[in-house]
């Protein structure tokens, strides 16, 4: 079985984030989700609207994704990669060369961004009603 791992904060869920979680199952058989944590997600400089139980709760009922674990800190991935025993780390290409360090682990893949969506751009939205 091909594992496929990757992280993100996927709040204010969106086609841009399935299409990645798409692609991404598509590289595999069973796809891990590290998603971010509110606090991790400070550390980002990011706030989110759900917090991390109701994001983990959504992705864990899209049909791409197998397992929902926490991403908490720069530092997990090594230790997932191996514990997880992943054979794919993908992310979108936002990240492009931020995770090439994990070469030595497992294949490292960057997938273009959907264009036209993000989270920033959904709360611009409403905020301008
Ligand atoms: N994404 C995308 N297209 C968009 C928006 C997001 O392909 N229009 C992808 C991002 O590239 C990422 C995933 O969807 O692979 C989740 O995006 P975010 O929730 O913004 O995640 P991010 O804050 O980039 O967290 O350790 C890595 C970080 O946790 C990644």
């Amino acid at each position: 079985m091909k594992k496929v791992l990757t992280y993100g904060t996927f709040d204010l869920l969106h086609h841009g984030h399935i299409n990645l979680l798409k692609r991404a199952k598509a590289l595999g058989d069973y796809l891990t989700v590290a998603v971010s944590t509110d606090e991790f997600n400070l550390g980002k400089g990011k706030v989110c609207t759900y917090p991390y139980e109701e994001r983990a709760q959504i992705l864990e009922a899209i049909r791409y994704v197998d397992k929902v674990i926490p991403e908490s800190n720069w530092e997990q991935k090594i230790r997932d990669v191996q514990e997880n025993d992943i054979d794919v780390f993908v992310i979108g290409d936002d990240w492009k060369g931020k995770f090439d360090f994990l070469k030595e682990y497992c294949q490292v893949v960057y997938l273009p961004r959907t264009e036209g969506i993000s989270t920033t751009q959904i709360k611009e939205t409403l905020s301008g009603q």
